[in-house]
């Protein structure tokens, strides 16, 4: 048995595992929850985070509009599966006016630390970097400074500091359709100078583990257990018809986070809905976010579907785990 080290969270969406599934991730459904025109100019809205705030849950959406234009957009739920996002992306506040020009957002991640939630996302500044940014409720938001240079990607914050420091996993990229990608660790004292980074983990490069030999790059903020950080991830395999995404999970150490203890070598799902084969970008399974109840060990994770639609799906810290285990590479 594996243990959430967590809050409970006792009005976490959930739906019990179906007889008869053979796989460690299920989905619910009602898929997808968000709709591509949930609000009045999105083109598509997938790749989104969710928090639980107040008596309900709170999120920043990616929202690409009808000109194909990427922001990020405040949304709330009363039960993390009907949602209403803001018409308008969010304004962000802060010190430096050159930081504060936007050029594009994408793919989202928030997490409550200390006293107060953090939003990373893909930030456009001369290529894609990581934008950080804080809130306390969901109306203002305040921005710091970009975490790295360009290029990077995928940019998720631990839910609390690690020996002393803010700790971020990352995936350094290229200005396009990046066609490599391993997941690195940062350090900072201060949440704005990182530095101290250490090499988590890469592709893998033989035919034991093929969905994830093009890139990787972590999807939620890491889950804390007993047996040390459980990171859900995205990994690429190159086909001739592009890029198929799916999701993985591998089990980081509780100090070193940048020592794997265990990886998974089979996926925990991969596109095969409709919703994830068909869309702009078909066969897109990619995970943002994960809410979790340490009482129950259940986890919902939320994912966008084909770069259209968000999806929603389900497991356990102890599905989750032993799936790990049972299949390390
Ligand atoms: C990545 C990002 C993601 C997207 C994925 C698949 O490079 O743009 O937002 O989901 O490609 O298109």
């Amino acid at each position: 048995m594996s243990r959430i080290i967590g809050n409970d969270l006792p009005n976490i969406p959930w739906q019990d595992e179906p007889a008869g599934n053979r796989m460690p991730v299920w989905r619910y459904d009602g898929n997808p929850i968000i709709k591509r025109d949930a609000i009045k100019t999105s083109n598509s809205i997938f790749n989104s985070a969710v928090v639980p705030f107040g008596k309900g849950f709170a999120g920043v959406f990616r929202c690409d509009n009808l000109g194909v234009s990427m922001d990020i957009f405040a949304g709330f739920s009363d039960d993390g599966i009907n949602w209403k996002i803001n018409e308008t992306p969010i304004v962000f506040e802060g010190e430096d006016e050159e930081i504060l020009k936007r050029q594009y957002r994408y793919d989202p991640r928030v997490v409550f630390i200390e006293d107060r939630y953090y939003i990373t996302w893909c930030n456009g500044y001369h290529g894609p970097t990581i934008g950080l940014a804080y809130t306390f409720d969901f109306k203002k938001f305040v921005q710091l400074e970009n975490a790295f240079l360009p290029y990077n990607r995928n940019g998720v914050l631990f839910p609390k500091k690690i020996n002393g420091k803010w700790a971020m996993l990352s995936r350094p990229s290229d200005t396009g359709h990046t066609k490599f990608g391993d997941i690195f660790y940062s350090q900072s004292p201060d949440l704005e100078y990182w530095g101290h980074h250490r090499y988590v983990m890469g592709t893998y490069p033989g035919d034991a583990s093929a969905w994830q030999s093009t890139k990787i790059g972590p999807g939620p903020c890491p889950i804390e257990t007993d047996e040390g950080w459980l990171l859900i991830y995205h990994g690429v395999l190159n086909t001739c018809n592009g890029f198929v995404y799916r999701m993985g999970a591998a089990i980081l150490d509780k100090d070193q986070p940048w020592k794997v203890k265990y990886r998974s070598k089979f996926y925990i799902l991969a596109p095969d809905a409709d919703y994830e084969r068909n869309g702009d970008v078909p066969n897109v399974t990619f995970p943002c976010a994960a809410l979790t109840d340490a009482k129950t060990g259940r986890i919902a994770i939320y994912y966008g579907c084909a770069d259209t639609v968000t999806g929603l799906a389900f497991t356990t810290v102890d599905r989750l785990v032993d799936w790990v285990k049972e299949n390390s590479l």
